[in-house]
């Protein structure tokens, strides 16, 4: 069956990953639907990306709407006309396509062991790396350092409950790699451009350990580019008006 993804993408070169690094809002939006890709290649689903898509143009065309209402990237679309969007109900579908992969666990149980740890992800890292990268960029505003420390606090809580269980597990479920290590490996990376600084990366050392270890498996070498961690986490940059 050919699936196509409507999304962004970026090659894993150095170069590329440099220049990106240089602007944030570009690289957080560009990491998002490699972990989709990742499952696929795992899978051995084939899927091809649009070559021509241009993101905050095309996602506005009334052809792109009628196909995916909600305007954003990740889409996918398949030959019969099956389309889906939110990029955690894209990457089950695709896992699910290739049940022998073991990407959703080898039971039920395991199966929602996926679904916790890609859940805590989500909702209790992304969302404030999100939020924070908004807040600092001024995006979010006024400024608020307040509300800044809230947020990274309540990330690190999460970080750490994903630290202490890679303590004593190299996967997050079961022996190998399932969906659950690609999402949390790819919601890790985009905390490396913001939060994910040297005093975190030495107290989560087990975090820092599974993302290499996922973001370097030889299949995913043109879909994550290689990390680069922040050294000091981001603070508040005003915007070039407010500069004195
Ligand atoms: N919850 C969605 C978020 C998707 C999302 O925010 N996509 C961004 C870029 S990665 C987008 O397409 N933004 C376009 C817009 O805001 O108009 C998912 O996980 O798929």
């Amino acid at each position: 069956m050919s699936i196509t993804l409507w999304s962004t993408r970026v090659q894993g070169s150095g170069k590329t990953a440099r220049l990106l690094n240089s602007c944030l809002t570009v690289v957080l939006i560009l990491i998002m639907d490699g972990w989709i890709r990742a499952a696929a290649a795992l899978g051995g689903i084939p899927i091809e990306l649009p070559a021509a898509y241009k993101h905050y143009v095309d996602n506005t065309k009334p052809e792109f709407l009628a196909k995916f209402p909600h305007g954003k990237i990740p889409g996918l679309e398949t030959a019969d006309g099956f389309k889906l969007f939110e990029s955690v109900a894209i990457a089950r579908y695709v896992a699910a396509l290739a049940p022998d992969s073991g990407l959703l666990g080898k039971d039920l149980k395991e199966s929602a062991l996926v679904d916790q740890w890609i859940h805590l992800a989500e909702s209790e890292i992304d969302l404030y790396t999100s939020l924070i990268g908004n807040l600092i960029r001024g995006v979010i505003s006024p400024y608020s350092k307040a509300i800044h420390t809230t947020f990274a606090q309540r990330q690190l809580r999460a970080l750490q409950t994903l630290n202490t269980h890679l303590a004593s597990h190299t996967f997050f479920v079961g022996e190998r790699i399932t969906l659950a290590d690609i999402h949390v490996a790819m919601i890790i990376q985009r905390t490396t451009w913001v939060t994910f600084d040297a005093p975190l990366r030495k107290q989560l050392n087990h975090l820092v350990r599974h993302l290499e270890t996922i973001i370097n498996q030889p299949l995913f070498r043109d879909i994550f580019t290689p990390v680069a961690y922040v050294e000091k986490a981001l603070g508040y940059m005003p915007p070039k008006k407010d500069v004195k």
